[in-house]
């Protein structure tokens, strides 16, 4: 019989590519706070994977992977952090869900779906893992090598426009379904051997629950498989695929049904409480949550290892070119999501190539005028997403590669231009926009922003959007499945709103400049995707 409690404790966790975070909070009809954030850097705190940034680059072109055991492991970890740190609140949680990383997979073998749900307490998770994974590096978001598939699967379903309008998306390099695809034609056997596909996502909550797992609508809608409308597998897609895949998909379920409750696992080795698991989400979807955009009519961006802009939409609407996708939201509506590659990883190249840190980056990038005096660089250290770029290389037009300000200028300001420009079908007319993510921390950046966009630009009080935006999803369905629903809006009231002095307004002067540079920058976009040749 549920016990009503005024005020409960949630847990959201965000297994982003090169991090694990946790965002501990207390919410109900008596009070919100946030209890505390805890964060594992991949690379540092488990060297022994061999990752940088969270990944493992293959030695093929645009491969590139992550082993789900350090994600497993990193599970472990956090649980054992987080009781020790708040002991008296995890004794507490009442539910826990997550974000991750979209569009990355995982394969269990026969033995690993079982394994699921006889993990013993007394030994640690990824031990008892070992030998569960067909395929033991799992192609995360960054891997740009499934083009061919992508054509196929596109092909198949009868064009570019059928899959799209089916699935949210026409088919993209890093989306599940190709990547499966690629799977299945150059490692038949392992596919062969494989036993159950899951997300990041949905791979981590079936670890928490101790059992086989369901896929979220938000995240499924990032695998070129599921119906955005029906919210089901599409049958049409999933046969396009790979042979024999639809009995190799865990099922799809809303997002804010329980998936189960935390495993005996968890119960006897940290003392925890059988405490609701949630189906975990996208990164993106999550933020969205997380950053207090459960309307429709504003923007959010997070400026991390990927930049994205997203937007919730009370209907389906897609840009015809096939730029972004659109999603099945956890609140149940829409979202549109247009993905950058080329974000934290690229700004950091140009930060590291001038030998700066960041308080000589930010303070080169306000020495600089707005519209660097028509100066531009296409950022594309990385294949870019968006737009499509499959041979990278660093484009400068009227830009000196000796002038370290006017580079550092020039990266932020392709960025935003870049973003502005391919996300005008998302939310036309956008006054506000949410800023979040690591690189959201520097003004001057939030400022160019503004100009670029023509918006007032916020910055999330939280560090981790991502993570707040899954523990609130926590908090969401234990109401509803406690039979106490709350509403959306209530459900963010009073942890997102925004940071009080962290407002930006465009600057009218700048704004005039940025409506002729976002011309002369498309125009330069065009170019150089007709021409192949590069510098770094
Ligand atoms: C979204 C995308 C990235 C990853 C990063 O489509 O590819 O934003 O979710 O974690």
């Amino acid at each position: 019989m549920y016990k009503y409690a005024p005020v409960s404790v949630y847990l959201g966790l965000d297994s982003s590519t090169q991090s694990l975070t946790a965002s501990l909070i207390r919410a109900g009809d008596d009070g919100r706070e946030t209890i505390g954030e805890h964060a594992l850097p991949f690379d540092t705190t488990f060297p022994e994977f061999g990752t940088t940034n969270g990944v493992i680059r293959g030695d093929a072109s645009g491969v590139v992977a992550a082993p789900p055991l350090l994600w497993v492991t990193a599970l472990d970890r956090m649980m054992g952090d987080l009781v020790t740190k708040w002991p008296r609140e995890m004794a507490e949680l009442a539910a826990v869900s997550g974000s991750a990383q979209q569009h990355g997979s995982v394969y269990l073998n026969a033995r690993g779906l079982a394994r699921l749900s006889s993990l013993g307490a007394r030994e640690p998770l990824a031990p008892q893992l070992a030998g569960s994974f067909s395929r033991p590096l799992s192609p995360v978001w960054m891997d740009s090598s499934t083009t061919t598939e992508c054509r196929e699967i596109e092909r198949a379903v009868g064009g570019k426009d059928v899959l799209a309008r089916r699935t949210g998306s026409r088919a993209f390099e890093r989306f599940t379904g190709p990547q499966i695809r690629a799977f299945a034609k150059r490692e038949a056997d392992a596919y062969r051997d494989t036993a159950r596909i899951h997300l990041v996502s949905s791979f981590m909550a079936a670890l928490l629950a101790g059992a086989d797992a369901p896929i979220d609508y938000g995240d499924g809608s990032g695998m070129n498989l599921m119906d955005v409308s029906t919210r089901t597998w599409w049958p049409e897609a999933v046969e396009a695929t790979a042979a024999a895949l639809a009995g190799k998909l865990p099922p799809i379920q809303a997002s804010w049904l329980p998936a189960g409750t935390l495993a005996e696992y968890w119960q006897q080795r940290y003392e925890l409480p059988a405490a609701r698991v949630i189906p975990w989400s996208g990164d993106n979807p999550c933020s969205l949550i997380g950053s207090g955009l459960v309307r429709e009519g504003r923007l959010a961006i997070s400026l991390g290892t990927s930049d994205t802009v997203c937007g919730m939409m009370r209907d389906f609407r897609r840009h015809d070119g096939g730029i972004g996708y659109v999603s099945a939201s956890p609140t149940g509506e829409f979202m549109g999501t247009t993905t950058f590659m080329n974000g934290s990883l690229a700004r950091e190249r140009v930060r590291d190539m001038y030998g700066l840190d960041w308080a000589r980056f930010s303070a080169a990038l306000a020495s600089t005028p707005p519209g660097n005096q028509g100066a531009l660089m296409l950022p594309w250290f990385d294949p870019e997403i968006t737009p499509h770029v499959s041979a990278p290389g660093v484009r400068r037009a009227g830009l000196d590669a000796s002038d370290v300000s006017a580079n550092v200028r020039a990266i932020v300001e392709g960025q935003m231009m870049a973003m502005a420009n391919h996300t005008r079908w998302m939310s036309p007319g956008t006054s506000v926009i949410h800023a979040t993510g690591g690189a959201s921390g520097n003004r001057a950046v939030l400022q160019v922003m503004a100009n670029v966009f023509n918006a007032e630009v916020v910055r999330s009080r939280t560090g981790n959007s991502a993570a707040l935006g899954a523990a609130l999803r926590a908090f969401h369905a234990d109401r509803l499945a406690s039979g106490r629903p709350i509403s959306w809006d209530d459900v963010i009231e009073g942890f997102a709103d925004p940071q009080p002095d962290w407002h930006f307004r465009p600057d009218p002067a700048a704004v005039k400049i940025y409506v002729e540079l976002r011309e002369k920058y498309a125009s330069a976009e065009t170019d150089a995707l007709a021409s192949p040749s590069s510098t770094t």
